[in-house]
C-alpha cells in the first residue's frame, strides 16, 4: 500500500487485535478467504436491482455471486427455498430492520420491541432511532427478579396493544428464547413475528441455539458477529400470500438503498459456506462451552451474573452490585471503571446497562462479555478459566 499513513494505522490495529483478549460479544475475526472477497475488485461494480433485473450492464457475474450467496444462506440455515425468500443486499443490520418496517408497518404503527435498557437494539423502536421516530415502540422488558422474559406478560401486552410487528432477538440477552411462545404471542396480537438473530446467527447455523425459522415470519441478521463474516446483513422472509418477499425486496431497493456492495455479498457467501461446515458446528458448540465457563468462574469468584447464567455466546456481569462488595468481596465497580481497568490490562469488553439499572448508560452497572472472538482464536475452557481469574484480580485492584 502506497498510503503509508493508513498502512501504519492498519498495522497498528492488527497489532492491537493480536495483543488483546477480546471479549466483545459482537466482534469476531474473519478468515483470510472472507477478507479476500471483501477486498476484491467486486467493489468496483454497480448493480442496482436484483439478479436478472439490473439497471446496469455487465452484471452476469454479479448475478451468479448474489444467487450463490442466497443459495448458501438457505443451506446454512436449512431452509426450503419454496418457503423462504432471501435478500442479501442490506448494507448492515440497521437498514435491514428499517427495510422490514418500511415494508410492513404503516406510519406511526406499533412495533413491540425489547427496550434498549433491557437488551433490545436501537432499531427495535427506540426513540432516538429513525425506527422510534417513524413508528411507535411498545417497549417490553425482563422480569425484575429472574431477569428473563416473562412470556405471559408479553402475551397480555400483545393482546392489548395489537402491534403490527413483534421483534424478538436481542443484543444483551444470554438465555434461550422460546420461539414457539413468541409465535403464540404474535398470534395473540395478530402481529407479524420478526426475529433479529444478529447476535446468535452463528450459533443457530452451528446448531448450538434453537432455530427461530420454524416460528418466524421474517428473520433479519447481521453477518459479522457469531456468524464470523463481513459487516453486512441478510433478510429472510416467508413466501406466502402476504407477499412479504416482494414488499421487503422493494423496501431494500429502491426504497432504502442504491447499489448493493457486491464485495460484501461475495464475502457473505464465503462466510455462509464456512458456517455450513462441520468445523463451524464445533466452533459454535465451543463458543457456548467457553461462555458458560467464564460465567460460572466469575460467579464462583463472587461476581453477579445477570439472570444467573448463560445459554449463548454472551452474558452481562453486574460489576456494581448496588455499589457494595458482597461477602466474597466482589462488587462496587461501575461498568465504565470495570471496562477501563480491564482495557489497561489488555482485556477488551464493553460497559453495558443491566436490567433495571439505576446508573446512567454512560457509566452503567455492568459489562457485557462474550467468547465468540477468542474461541475463533482457538481458546478452550481452560483458557476461559484463566481469563476469569485475571478479570477477578483486575476488578478487585483498587
Ligand atoms: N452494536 C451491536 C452490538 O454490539 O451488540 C449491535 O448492533
Amino acid at each position: 500500500m502506497k498510503d503509508t499513513q493508513i498502512k501504519k494505522l492498519i498495522e497498528a490495529e492488527k497489532k492491537r487485535q493480536k495483543k488483546v483478549i477480546n471479549l466483545i460479544p459482537s466482534e469476531n475475526y474473519l478468515s483470510k478467504d472472507v477478507l479476500e472477497a471483501l477486498g476484491s475488485e467486486l467493489n468496483d461494480k454497480y448493480c442496482e436491482g436484483y439478479p436478472g433485473r439490473r439497471y446496469y450492464g455487465g452484471n452476469g457475474i454479479m448475478d451468479k455471486i448474489e444467487l450463490l450467496c442466497i443459495d448458501r444462506a438457505l443451506k446454512a440455515f436449512k431452509l426450503d427455498p419454496k418457503e423462504w425468500h432471501v435478500n442479501v443486499q442490506p448494507h448492515s443490520g440497521s437498514p435491514a430492520n428499517l427495510a422490514v418496517y418500511l415494508a410492513c408497518v404503516p406510519k406511526e404503527g406499533k412495533i413491540m420491541g425489547m427496550s434498549l435498557a433491557h437488551g433490545g437494539h436501537l432499531t427495535h423502536g427506540h426513540k432516538v432511532s429513525a425506527t422510534g421516530k417513524l413508528w411507535t415502540q411498545i417497549p417490553y422488558g425482563l422480569e425484575p427478579v429472574t431477569e428473563v422474559l416473562n412470556y405471559d406478560q408479553l402475551r397480555e401486552m400483545a393482546m392489548k396493544e395489537k402491534p403490527v410487528i413483534i421483534v424478538a432477538g436481542y443484543t444483551a440477552y444470554s438465555r434461550f428464547i422460546d420461539w414457539a411462545k413468541m409465535r403464540e404471542i404474535a398470534d395473540a396480537g395478530n402481529s407479524l413475528l420478526m426475529v433479529d438473530m444478529s447476535h446468535i446467527a452463528g450459533l443457530v447455523a452451528g446448531g448450538a441455539y434453537p432455530s427461530p425459522f420454524p416460528f418466524a415470519d421474517i428473520v433479519t441478521t447481521t453477518t459479522h458477529k457469531t456468524l464470523r463474516g463481513p459487516r453486512s446483513a441478510i433478510i429472510f422472509m416467508r413466501k406466502d400470500e402476504r407477499e412479504l418477499d416482494k414488499k421487503i425486496d422493494k423496501a431494500v431497493f429502491p426504497g432504502l438503498q442504491g447499489g448493493p456492495h457486491m464485495n460484501q455479498i461475495a464475502a457473505v457467501a464465503v462466510t455462509l459456506k464456512e458456517a455450513s461446515s462441520p468445523s463451524f458446528k464445533k466452533y459454535a458448540a465451543q463458543v457456548v462451552k467457553n461462555t458458560k465457563v467464564l460465567a460460572d468462574e466469575l460467579h464462583k469468584y463472587g461476581w453477579r451474573v445477570v439472570s444467573g447464567g448463560t445459554d449463548s455466546h454472551l452474558f452481562l456481569l453486574d460489576t456494581w452490585n448496588n455499589g457494595v462488595n458482597n461477602e466474597k468481596g466482589a462488587g462496587g465497580v461501575s461498568g465504565k471503571d470495570a471496562s477501563d481497568k480491564l482495557e489497561k490490562e489488555g482485556i477488551i469488553v464493553n460497559k453495558n446497562a443491566i436490567p433495571f439499572d439505576t446508573r446512567p448508560p454512560a457509566d452503567p452497572s455492568g459489562i457485557r462479555l462474550g467468547s465468540a472472538a477468542e474461541t475463533t482464536r482457538g481458546r478452550k475452557e481452560k483458557d476461559f478459566k484463566a481469563i476469569a481469574k485475571r478479570i477477578d484480580k483486575i476488578l478487585r485492584k483498587a
